[in-house]
């Protein structure tokens, strides 16, 4: 059979999984249910993790990668479209290209590949195709794409209702016009079993069972279950080992085969060190393929153990070691983290033992810490720090391309807040009554953004953004206006006290809660720290006469997820995480050593 390889790559939310599933269910792979398999994909409606699947369409096999398209989750893609032979660019109709439409389609053009330009959601009121098609061939010679990827071929489509066609004019009832694209277009996976075998992992996965899988692409030759090989580097480690399971993906399933030729894309097992970019050979002289290069992550911040006065009261994993573990584990798989495993840090008088970990964004951190609550692991992680670099003595730091699109009356506050977190206007534009803005500003003066853009937008603006690299640091940025509520005792809060401390700010918690003393309750609209006592009951004396007491009507709490307490936290103070509850504290818990420590940072 022959083979076709292509990734689909989009900006985030332009409709890459449905259009996948689509493919799937109209070529008899329904039953298997959406790419978006894993549980934090399925809530929040967004791909995380790269994905293989496959398809027979008119005896031809075609495997496909759907990949992510938040900015956070990019070095997923980046070392995908090494495996793949041309990509489906997916671009929103009424959107039209993004700053991750931009990322994906520099690395594929970079990498020679010919686009096969999808606009898809035509069905929305306010889509404009033609105009996007224009301002997409605009980005390709943006890019400097050459003739043959500039004369791409263009699909419109409808993924949701599983609609493909060659021009707005044609009628159309299924994804045929896209499939035959694609056969037409993409040159068939080279099929020479003969040669050397030549393999190149380009993802990882795990297994309970087997242990480490490596998803890989045969180039040459032919790999079989059972097979010894070299595993090879490009800088010249090598090593051997044994395959002891091979996969074929039928749909997204993986079905075992006796052995499989080039051109394929495979998954082996039975290597506990393999690793991304790593060739496998049959023969010790045949030489590794170049290594895959994966973009270097821009925050960091540290994994501590808890040692709030709730430690582990919540969590099944509470341990140092145990977190180490976990994060080793992840290394595995996380192709954009890394972590600095030394053992302690400091912290006043005492140790607390964690680890730095580096990542590619705040969502892709989120993600991990959630996957390990979820898990059963309880630890407390501190402020988010964008991750700076030297060069010819000169500090750079990492700066992130912006697209805001708003309702032109928030452009006012957008640009003023912006500009105070040294945002630059690249380009405005203006769309009946709508504005799109784009900015160039520091990574760090993001972060903690999102959140003060949906209320300044009131839930209308979209906003994303990606890193476009280092530059030299843009000086201090001052941040959040608002101060913390800090809890000066322990004990259960009291809806009455809350009632008297909620017009002072937001609070996080509701009443009942068990609350420590130097836990964070809220936030002040003042922007100065209060200690508070949230715990303080009424006196009963005045209670009976007022008569007024179901009259307390208290604002819903402002409930801390793990992405909110990550923009909102302060210098001074851990994010506390647990299976059942995700609480903010200070460092320091009482405000003797908070005032000790102030005056020592003088
Ligand atoms: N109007 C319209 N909406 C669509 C269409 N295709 C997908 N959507 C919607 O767009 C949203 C995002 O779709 P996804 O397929 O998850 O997008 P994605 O590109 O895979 O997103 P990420 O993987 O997170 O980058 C969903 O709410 C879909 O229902 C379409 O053809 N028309
Ligand atoms: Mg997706």
């Amino acid at each position: 059979m022959e083979i076709r390889n292509i990734a689909i790559i989009a900006h985030v939310d332009h409709g890459k999984t449905t259009l996948t599933d689509a493919i799937m269910t109209q070529c008899g792979h329904g039953d298997d249910g959406s790419m978006d398999s894993n549980a934090l994909e399925q809530e929040r409606g967004i791909t995380i993790y790269a994905k293989n699947t496959s398809v027979v369409f008119k005896g031809t096999k075609i495997n496909i990668v759907d990949t992510p398209g938040h900015a956070d989750f990019g070095s997923e893609v980046e070392r995908i479209l090494r495996s793949i032979d041309t990509v489906l660019l997916v671009v929103d109709a009424q959107e039209g290209p993004m700053p991750q439409t931009r990322f994906v389609l520099k690395k594929s053009l970079e990498l020679g590949l010919k686009p096969i330009v999808i606009i898809n959601k035509i069905d929305k009121p306010a889509a404009n195709p033609t105009k996007v098609h224009d301002e997409v061939l605009e980005l390709f010679m943006e890019l400097g794409a050459n003739d043959e990827q500039l004369n791409f071929p263009v699909i419109y489509a409808i993924g949701r209702q599983g609609l493909a066609k060659k021009a707005l004019t044609d009628d159309s009832k299924d994804l045929t016009p896209l499939l035959e694209t694609i056969l037409e277009h993409v040159p068939p996976a080279n099929r020479s079993a003969t040669e050397p075998l030549t393999a190149q992992v380009f993802n990882l996965g795990y297994d309970n069972f087997l242990g480490r899988l490596a998803i890989c692409r045969i180039y040459n030759g032919t790999l079989k279950d059972g097979q010894d090989v070299w595993v090879k580097e490009e800088n010249g480690k090598t090593f051997t080992g044994k395959v002891t399971k091979l996969f074929t993906f039928e749909g997204k399933k993986k079905v075992e085969i006796p052995q499989a030729e080039s051109g394929d894309i495979v998954t082996v097992a039975g290597m506990p060190d393999i690793y991304i970019g790593q060739t496998l050979t049959d023969k010790e002289e045949t030489p590794a393929m170049p290594s895959i290069k994966v973009d270097e992550p821009t925050i960091s911040l540290q994994f501590l153990v808890n040692n709030s006065p709730f430690a582990g009261r919540e969590g099944t994993f509470v341990t140092g070691r145990q977190i180490r573990e976990r994060l080793e584990k992840e290394l595995e798989v996380n192709v954009g983290l890394k972590v600095d495993f030394n053992p302690t840090i400091l912290e006043g008088q005492s140790t607390i033992e964690g680890y730095t970990v580096f990542g590619r964004g705040e969502l892709h951190v989120a993600i991990l810490i959630e996957n390990m609550r979820r898990e059963g692991y309880e630890l407390q992680v501190s402020q988010p720090k964008v991750i700076t670099r030297e060069e010819n003595g000169q500090v750079l730091e990492p700066f992130e391309e912006v697209i805001i699109d708003t309702p032109e009356a928030y452009s006012g506050i957008i640009i003023e807040t912006l500009g105070k977190r040294k945002g630059v206007m690249m380009d405005m534009k203006t769309h009946g009554n709508q504005v799109r803005m784009v900015f160039e500003m520091p990574t760090r003066g993001l972060l903690g953004y999102r959140n003060a853009f949906t209320i300044d937008t009131k839930g209308e603006g979209i906003m994303s953004s990606r890193v476009i690299g280092f530059k030299p640091h843009a000086g201090n940025i001052e941040k959040r206006q608002t101060g913390s509520m800090t809890s000066m005792t322990a004990g259960k809060s009291f809806g009455f006290s809350l009632w008297n401390l909620q017009d002072r700010g937001r609070l996080f918690i509701t009443p009942a809660m068990e609350i420590y003393e130097g836990m964070v309750i809220g936030d002040t609209s003042k922007g100065d720290d209060l200690d508070v006592n949230p715990c303080k009951g009424k006196q009963l004396s005045n209670m009976r006469s007022s008569g007024k007491d179901e009259a307390l009507t208290l604002v819903p709490p402002y409930t801390l997820s793990i992405e909110r307490g990550l923009e909102l936290m302060r210098d001074d103070e851990y994010l506390e995480i647990t299976p059942k509850n995700i609480r903010l504290r200070k460092k320091f818990l009482t405000e003797l050593d908070r005032a000790r420590a102030r005056r020592k940072d003088l």
